[in-house]
């Protein structure tokens, strides 16, 4: 039975990844036809599975399957709809087609259970568009900053314009927002995208925290003139300020165990071979467990980066975007899962999650938890992206155990 799920949710993982803004690659921002036609496709998947479904403000795509009795509490399956620049197929879609396989298993069953189920389909986790992450989950946790509404993407259209456009409904972001007393928690299945289980040769894992992050985008701006006629000591070259930051970046993370530090973006200006670059604008993606030291090294870089344009004499402005502190899994929810995985034969092993997760904004407002399925090589946002077929038939169990343990507390 799970192999034939898990079979189905493999066929649907290809139809799902060529829904993209990119021909022959996976890119799948928010708010996109992209992302339209990945909507459209899971909510005919849900209600085909015997679910109601709808979107709510921000194009966050619900789906309901009813519990046995009125008045019922929901637990919350699901993940991301949105995408990186040139993804993996699995990072986000695995999470909602995986609870879907364990819903249709219910709905094949004729089987309600005392909760309701519904399964989440976020419209912006990645933040590839806006520089924002976790938007989608923050309106049902009641955490969206109406401030973001004015984020702009790369063609200058604000977040406000790409909602409405995408058909969202402003005016429902704040009431989009979930009550906590009407939830019993929240459980995401990921992609691990790192090696550990693949090394302990386990097919799924137990997340026990999701470490935070820091982002900041900088700007250094010095002088454009002509690559052929200023001499070396008379520049102000903004990219190589930029450069000498990527590596100092690079030497902060390297010297302190568990921190890591990535410049992922960078754009010059006026970008022609025969130019110095009079503008150079980058992103610092920095992540610790420990928020204390994590905060510290986003300080630390400042510092350097302010080192690096008094020194050449080029100018700095530094804005921190996004400071999420570590978030802890729940520990009942975690039991459950541990005996969940024991009735699949499985050993049950705990590992702390690196990347980001909507599970981040969920844990604020009720129990959250995180299943993470092997990850070949533990690469990730890389097309090079693969999960087995093996592995997700046991994450469809353990989902399915977990509704079970769930159903007799
Ligand atoms: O960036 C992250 O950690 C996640 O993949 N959004
Ligand atoms: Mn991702
Ligand atoms: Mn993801």
């Amino acid at each position: 039975m799970n192999k034939q799920l898990a079979q189905l949710v493999m066929e649907r993982i290809e139809i799902l990844a060529e829904f993209s803004v990119e021909p022959g690659r996976l890119t799948r921002p928010s708010f996109t036809d992209a992302l339209r036609q990945a909507n459209n496709q899971v909510s005919a998947w849900m209600q085909a599975a015997g679910m109601t479904t709808y979107e709510d403000g921000i194009g966050n795509l619900i789906g309901h399957y009813p519990a046995d009795r009125s008045n019922a509490k929901a637990f919350i399956l699901g993940s991301h709809l949105d995408s990186v620049r040139d993804a993996g197929k699995y990072d986000g879609p695995l999470g909602i087609l995986v609870a879907l396989a364990a819903v249709e298993e219910l709905h094949q069953r004729g089987m309600r259970l005392p909760f309701a189920i519904e399964i989440m389909a976020f419209a912006d986790e990645e933040g590839l568009r806006f520089q924002k992450s976790f938007v989608g989950s923050s309106v049902i946790a009641g955490r969206f900053d109406p401030q973001w509404l004015a984020l702009t993407d790369a063609d200058g259209a604000t977040l406000e314009a790409a909602i409405q456009a995408f058909g969202g409904d402003l005016s429902m972001l704040e009431q989009d927002a979930k009550n906590p007393v009407t939830l019993l928690g929240y459980c995401e299945v990921h992609i691990e995208q790192g090696p550990l289980l693949e090394a302990q040769n386990l097919p799924v894992g137990i997340v026990t925290a999701i470490a935070g992050s820091g982002r900041a985008n900088l700007r250094f701006d010095g002088t454009a003139g002509h690559a052929g006629t200023t001499p070396m000591d008379r520049r102000y070259d903004a990219l190589c300020a930029a450069a000498e930051f990527v590596l100092a970046a690079e030497a902060l993370a390297s010297s302190q165990p568990g921190m890591v530090a990535t410049v992922g973006k960078i754009a010059v200006q006026p970008g022609a071979s025969n130019v110095i670059p009079g503008c150079a604008q980058l992103s610092l993606d920095l992540r610790h467990p420990d928020n204390t030291l994590r905060d510290e090294a986003l300080l630390q870089a400042r510092t350097l980066a302010e080192q690096i344009s008094a020194k050449r004499g080029v100018a700095l402005e530094w804005n921190v975007v996004q400071a999420n502190p570590t978030t802890l899994c729940s520990p009942k929810l975690n039991g459950l899962l541990a005996r969940a995985i024991e009735t699949t034969g499985h050993s049950v092993i705990e590992l702390p999650s690196m990347a980001g997760h909507d599970a981040i904004s969920l844990a604020t407002i009720t129990d959250a938890a995180m299943l993470f399925v092997r990850c070949k090589d533990g690469i990730s946002h890389n097309p090079a992206e693969s999960v087995t077929t093996e592995d997700v038939a046991v994450s469809i169990e353990v989902i399915s155990r977990l509704l079970e343990l769930l159903a007799h507390e």
